[in-house]
C-alpha cells in the first residue's frame, strides 16, 4: 500500500469517526481503522465522499498507509483498551513516529505511556479533546501534550481542525508528557463548577424569587447578552424553556434530580488534594452531584425542617435577580481562578512550562466552557505575565469588589431559606479565606502541637517551636536547633 495518509485514526466510534471526518474535510488524507471492520466500512459508505479516506482492514495495512513520520491517532475507550491498542501498534512503528491519544485518559496514565514509548524511540501525544461529538466534527478545543518536537509535526494539523475564534485556533501545545490531559481534566472540573453555579442560580430564582422555569429561561437569555455570555448559560436557557411534550410540564420538572458523572470531575478533586490546590468550588460541585444521587440519605433527611420557604415579594424579586447575577459572576471568577491555580501547581510539580493565557485562549471556542469571559482571562495573562491569580488583576478585582455585597446577600438569603448553594458559598468562603488577614489556622496549629507535638512557627520570631503542654509552666522549646 502506498503511504499517502497524513494521519490515521483507529477507533471509529462517534468521536473517532467525527475527528477522522474533520481531518478529511480539511483536506488531509486520512487512514481509518477499527478493530471491528464494520465501523470502517460504514464510515466509508456514509461519509467517504467528504474527503480522501484510506480504509485499512489490518493494523499492518493501516500503518503502511501512513506517511512518515507516522501520525496515528487512537480514539478508543480510556484505560486498558488504550494500552492494548498501543501495544498492538507500537511494534509496527519506527523511530520518530507518533501515537496520539485523543481519549479522556488520566494524565498519570499519559505520563506513564509517554515515558515508556519515549524509551522505544516513539512520541506519545496525550491530547485533550473537548466539545463532544459536534465539536469533534466541526472544530473542538484541542489540548495536546507531549514533546515540542512532536508538536512541530502534528500541531499545524490539529490547529487546522480545531475551532477558531477571531481567526485563531483553539489548539496550542500545552506542555510535555501528560500536561494536555491534565489541562483537559481541569477543564472538566471547571465545567462541573460552572454547571453547578448556574444550577444554584436557577434554584434560587425559582424557590426564593418565585419565578417559573420559562421566566428563568428569559433571565438566562438576558444574562447571556452580558458578561455571563457563554455556551453553558445559553443551553441553560434552552433547557429551562423546554416543555415536556407528553405532560405539558416544564422539562426540568419531569427529570429526576439525581446528577450523574463520568468521573473527570472526581479526578480533578482527587488530584487537587494531592497537589494541595484549594479547588473548593469544583469539589463542592462534584460532591453536589454525588449527594443528589444518594437516594437513601436524602430519604432519611427529608422529614427535617428547613428555612423559611416564603417567596420574595414581587417588588424585591427583581433586585434579587440582579443580586443572583452578581453572585453567579463572582463565584464563577473564583471557580475559574481555582482551576488556574491547580494548573499552576501542577506545572510546578511536574515541570511543565504552561502558558496560562494560552489555556484561556483555546477554551474560547469548541469546548463546553467556551465563553466571552475566557478572552478576559487571556487578556489578563497577556497584560501581566506571572499573574498569581485573576483577583490580582485590576478589572477582576474591581468586579468582585462591586459584586461582594450582593454575593453575601444571596448566600445569606439561601441559608435563611434553606436553599442549598454549596458552590456559591464555597466560592465566597474561598474568597474570604484567601483575603483574610488572620485565619484560625493559628488555632489549628496550637491544637496539633497540643495533641501531637507537631510544632508551630511564631509570628514574631524565626524558628520552629513546641510547647510542653503537660508541664506546669507550659514551657516553650525551640525545636529546630536555633537559639
Ligand atoms: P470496536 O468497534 O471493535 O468495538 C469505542 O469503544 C471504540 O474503541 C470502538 O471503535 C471500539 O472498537 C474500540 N475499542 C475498544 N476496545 C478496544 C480494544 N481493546 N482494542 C481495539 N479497539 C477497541
Amino acid at each position: 500500500m502506498e503511504a499517502s495518509a497524513q494521519i490515521g485514526v483507529t477507533g471509529l466510534a462517534v468521536m473517532g469517526r467525527n475527528l477522522a471526518r474533520n481531518f478529511a474535510r480539511n483536506g488531509f488524507t486520512v487512514a481509518v481503522h477499527n478493530r471491528t471492520p464494520g465501523r470502517t466500512k460504514t464510515l466509508i459508505e456514509e461519509f467517504g465522499h467528504e474527503g480522501t479516506f484510506v480504509p485499512a482492514r489490518s493494523p499492518q495495512e493501516f500503518v503502511a498507509a501512513l506517511e512518515r513520520p507516522r501520525r496515528l491517532l487512537i480514539m478508543v475507550k480510556a484505560g486498558e483498551a488504550t494500552d492494548e491498542v498501543i501495544e498492538e501498534f507500537a511494534p509496527l512503528l519506527e523511530a520518530g513516529d507518533m501515537i496520539i491519544d485523543g481519549g479522556n485518559a488520566h494524565f498519570a496514565d499519559t505520563r506513564r505511556r509517554e515515558r515508556a514509548l519515549r524509551e522505544r524511540g516513539l512520541h506519545f501525544v496525550g491530547s485533550g479533546v473537548s466539545g463532544g461529538e459536534e465539536g469533534a466534527l466541526h472544530g473542538p478545543s484541542i489540548m495536546p501534550g507531549g514533546s515540542a518536537e512532536s508538536y512541530a509535526v502534528l500541531g499545524p494539523m490539529l490547529e487546522r481542525i480545531s475551532a477558531h475564534v477571531d481567526g485563531e485556533p483553539c489548539c496550542t501545545h500545552i506542555g510535555t508528557d501528560g500536561s494536555g490531559h491534565f489541562v483537559k481534566m481541569v477543564h472538566n472540573g471547571i465545567e462541573y463548577a460552572d454547571m453547578q453555579l448556574i444550577a444554584e442560580a436557577y434554584h434560587l430564582l425559582r424557590d426564593v424569587g418565585g419565578h417559573t422555569p420559562a421566566e428563568i429561561a428569559e433571565t438566562f437569555r438576558e444574562w447571556n447578552r452580558g458578561r455571563l455570555d457563554s455556551y453553558l448559560v445559553g443551553i441553560t436557557a434552552e433547557v429551562l424553556a423546554h416543555t415536556d411534550a407528553g405532560t405539558g410540564r416544564p422539562f426540568v420538572d419531569i427529570v429526576r434530580d439525581a446528577a450523574e458523572q463520568k468521573g473527570t470531575g472526581r479526578w480533578t478533586v482527587q488530584t487537587a488534594l494531592d497537589l494541595g490546590s484549594p479547588v473548593t468550588a469544583i469539589a463542592e460541585a462534584t460532591f453536589a452531584r454525588v449527594a443528589s444521587s444518594r437516594t437513601g440519605l436524602r430519604a432519611a433527611y427529608r422529614p427535617l425542617p428547613g428555612g423559611r420557604r416564603q417567596r420574595l415579594d414581587p417588588d424585591v424579586a427583581g433586585r434579587f435577580t440582579r443580586d443572583v447575577e452578581q453572585a453567579l459572576y463572582a463565584s464563577k471568577v473564583i471557580a475559574y481562578d481555582q482551576g488556574w491555580t491547580m494548573i499552576r501547581d501542577a506545572a510546578a510539580e511536574y515541570g511543565w512550562d504552561i502558558d496560562l493565557g494560552a489555556v484561556a485562549k483555546i477554551w474560547r471556542g469548541g469546548c463546553i466552557i467556551r465563553a466571552a469571559f475566557l478572552d478576559r482571562i487571556r487578556a489578563a495573562h497577556a497584560a501581566t505575565p506571572d499573574l498569581v491569580s485573576l483577583l490580582a488583576e485590576e478589572r477582576f478585582a474591581a468586579e468582585i469588589t462591586d459584586a461582594q455585597q450582593a454575593w453575601r446577600t444571596v448566600v445569606a438569603t439561601a441559608a435563611h431559606r434553606g436553599v442549598p448553594v454549596p458552590a456559591f458559598s464555597a466560592a465566597l468562603s474561598s474568597y474570604d479565606t484567601l483575603r483574610g488577614e488572620h485565619l484560625p489556622a493559628a488555632l489549628i496549629q496550637g491544637q496539633r502541637d497540643y495533641f501531637g507535638a507537631h510544632t508551630y512557627r511564631r509570628t514574631d520570631r524565626e524558628g520552629t517551636y513546641h510547647t510542653l503542654w503537660s508541664e506546669p509552666g507550659r514551657l516553650e522549646v525551640r525545636t529546630d536547633g536555633g537559639a
